[in-house]
């Protein structure tokens, strides 16, 4: 018998279906966030990164131009198993005719979108509400000035469009989200205020007409960004309220609360409410430190709760992170296969079982059932799966060749 062969029969001793699960991770999407390959600069302005988040760290061979990070991508997504999306921000428009953010077109994507069905992916997208002078005070959609306001109104209603064209040339839904920096360094002596213009402003973002089988827009809260420790304009309490009551789709970045707050425990919560919800998948160190996620306990939970309360097809899961201080395609292929790996020991837990201990009022034995999952065979059955999908479970030794051939010379 062969590693795969035993781990399948210990895991059938349980109850759990390897095979069942192999076919069902192989259909999961995950979609790819671009902003790894560059250190989230983009190539609309160029500006520094602007709005609270943070790189650190000047690792060698970051991609500069879209033929760059096409290059970067194409290589690191070969490394990736599994169903994939790429999920775009706005700054990576390609423009040689003067567009600014409050004019962008799907014109200034098409490269995107042939680059997508190369790879017979589907394309998600984010508006770009940071790093850019409209940026005022730190303010974009919350403003009180209205000429700022109005800018980024325009910006999001010119991304819903090319979000559609994306869903249009694809014939894959686009996810977009909607995610802004504004709060205040200090005490503000107004908090109602400036979430009362941006409740304004995406009432009027929202106010053109759109597809709403083919869009889907998500709302990103948010707890305190770099500068911005006292007060987040899109808080929690803002981002769901406004979600729930206009058919938006919530999203939690699991970087974006306190540091004893889950996801996992917030997912089931809410699945209860929306039909769908998203997640921006990352690894948050004492804050919100975007680094590359791992296949660590809580990314093990998050997946659980997706996997056990049968929500695959009612969760969109984007990797969201970014290291400037390690090889930039490692950072992408390992974040992406934590994910991916997450996923896979979600669905060889025997979940009925432990459902129908805990409800019993066995929890002496969901914890040790529960432990024993834990040293159970999973690395055959990832290793079986990786063969599978045709993908070496060494990727570092083809990304070093890459840093040698192409990275370096930048
Ligand atoms: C910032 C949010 C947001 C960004 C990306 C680049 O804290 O997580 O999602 O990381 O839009
Ligand atoms: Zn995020």
């Amino acid at each position: 018998m062969s590693r795969f062969e035993e781990a399948v029969k210990l895991y059938g001793d349980l109850g759990v279906d390897v095979e069942k699960a192999l076919d069902t991770l192989k259909s999961v999407p995950v979609s790819i966030h671009c902003w790894q390959g560059d250190d989230v600069i983009g190539f609309d302005s160029k500006e520094a990164l602007s709005g609270g988040i943070q790189t650190t760290g000047n690792y060698p061979g970051k991609a500069t131009t879209p033929e760059e990070l096409m290059a970067d991508l194409d290589k690191a997504l070969s490394l990736m198993p599994g169903k994939k999306k790429l999920n775009l921000h706005a700054s990576y428009a390609i423009i040689d005719d003067g567009a600014d953010r409050d004019s962008i077109e799907p014109k200034h994507f098409a490269k995107w979108v042939e680059f997508a069905k190369a790879h017979d992916m589907g394309l998600d997208f984010n508006p770009t509400y940071f790093s850019h002078p409209m940026v005022k005070d730190g303010l974009t959609l919350s403003s009180p000035d209205d000429e700022v306001r109005a800018f980024w109104v325009k910006h999001g209603q010119a991304c819903i469009r090319i979000a559609e064209y994306f869903a249009d040339e694809t014939g894959v839904p686009c996810v977009m989200n909607i995610w802004i920096p504004d709060g205040y360094k200090d005490i503000p002596a107004d908090r109602l205020g400036p979430r009362a213009r941006f409740k304004d402003s995406l009432d009027k973002i929202l106010s053109i007409p759109y597809d709403k089988t083919k869009v889907y827009i998500t709302l990103e809260s948010k707890v305190f960004g770099i500068g911005v420790e006292s007060y987040t304009v899109g808080s929690a309490e803002f981002t769901l309220s406004y979600s729930t009551k206009n058919g938006l789709t919530p999203l939690m970045d699991n970087g974006h609360y306190h540091p004893t707050e889950v996801v996992s425990d917030k997912i089931p919560a809410l699945l209860l409410f929306s039909d769908k919800i998203a997640l921006h998948v990352t690894r948050p160190v004492r804050w919100d430190s975007d680094h590359v996620v791992l296949f660590d306990d809580e990314t093990k939970e998050i997946a659980k709760e997706i996997v056990r309360n049968d929500a695959l097809d009612r969760v969109f899961i984007a990797t969201d992170y970014f290291d400037a201080s390690i090889n930039r395609l490692s950072a992408w292929v390992t974040g992406v296969r934590s994910v991916q790996k997450a996923l896979l020991f979600a669905l060889l837990q025997p979940n009925a079982k432990l459902k129908a201990l805990q409800d019993a009022g066995n929890m002496t034995e969901v914890m040790v059932l529960s432990e024993e999952m834990k040293s159970a065979p999973f690395g055959d059955v990832w290793a079986e799966y990786l063969k599978r999908q045709g993908v070496e479970n060494d990727y570092l030794t083809v990304i070093k060749d890459y840093e040698q051939k192409v990275l370096v010379n930048r």
